[in-house]
């Protein structure tokens, strides 16, 4: 009897032993705890690297490419800017070094800009553009490739229905005006069909002037957070101020093959400093060079 109920004591004495409760309680939530995560029912916090939301109209993510070609690349992220026409700015898209490489390849050779004669399909001078460029024959060198196959990953059209990487350069009080990149004619469809996108690469920052600007996109540009940065120009439509290694990627095309007219777009006249600028245009086929 004596030993019974000394038992007794002693399991008593167990089942209510503050650290043993508190042993039960722990694995309990812990299981509780592991159960939810298990059914996706809470989430486990975790850090960010996306950089904060400025632009009333984007939606941000980062990118996490290598990118092969030269130099470091600050953060990039995209930015959609408009679906009407469907635009978007893939920040930091080239390096400081690649910028600079891109213009002293281009500098020595550089001329008068033309545009295309929709009756004979030939290059003409023109009023509406009046800076100077040159083409970099596609796939020249290590560093033209590399940038050519980001543009390949970041718009999913291939490198071979691309022409040549134009180089161009605006002086101040130089422009292109409003146009359209697609083609109205038979004569510049006849290689790849009809240009579908175009990626338009900053090379520098321009201190006044110089936006792209798209005059019939379906957007209240007046709400746009950099609206009162703009020149004259930059204020008629959707603008896009030059940044060094930001690249703007537009849609001539819809997903239905229709050409978009909203992708009319110009380049503001360049008010103070110089604007490098380099241009890759898409074909809807294998664009032959
Ligand atoms: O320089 C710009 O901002 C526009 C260039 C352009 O329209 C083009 O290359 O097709």
């Amino acid at each position: 009897m004596a030993r019974s109920s000394r038992y007794a004591r002693a399991i008593q004495g167990r089942r209510y032993s503050p650290y043993m409760m508190v042993l039960v309680a722990m694995l309990a939530v812990s299981v509780a705890l592991l159960t939810l995560l298990a059914f996706g029912v809470v989430y486990l916090p975790v850090a960010s690297r996306a950089p904060p939301r400025t632009s009333v109209l984007s939606d941000r993510s980062v990118l996490e490419t290598s990118g092969g070609g030269m130099g470091e690349r600050w953060e990039q992220w995209t930015e959609v800017l408009s679906w009407e026409p469907r635009a978007f700015i893939y920040h930091n898209f080239l390096s400081k070094e690649e910028c600079e490489f891109l213009i002293e390849l281009a500098k020595p050779h550089m001329q008068k800009s033309t545009v295309v004669d929709i009756v004979t399909g030939r290059r003409k001078d023109s009023r509406v553009r009046t800076g100077s460029g040159m083409f970099l024959g596609r796939g020249r060198d290590k560093i033209i490739q590399a940038i050519e196959k980001r543009i390949a990953d970041f718009t999913f059209i291939p490198v071979e229905h691309g022409e040549g990487l134009q180089a161009l350069h605006y002086e101040a009080g130089q422009k292109y005006d409003p146009h359209y990149d697609y083609f109205l004619d038979e004569f510049n469809t006849k290689n790849g069909g009809q240009r579908i996108a175009t990626v338009l690469m900053y090379l520098s920052d321009v201190e006044e002037g110089g936006e792209t600007v798209f005059p019939s996109a379906k957007v209240n540009s007046s709400s746009l957070p950099w609206y009162n940065e703009l020149s004259e120009c930059g204020k008629k439509g959707l603008s896009v101020k030059p940044k060094m290694g930001d690249a703007l990627l537009f849609w001539s095309m819809r997903p239905d093959a229709t050409l978009d007219p909203s992708s009319l777009h110009g380049g503001c006249p360049v008010i103070k400093g110089n604007k490098w600028s380099s241009t890759k245009w898409m074909h809807i086929n294998e664009y032959k060079v």
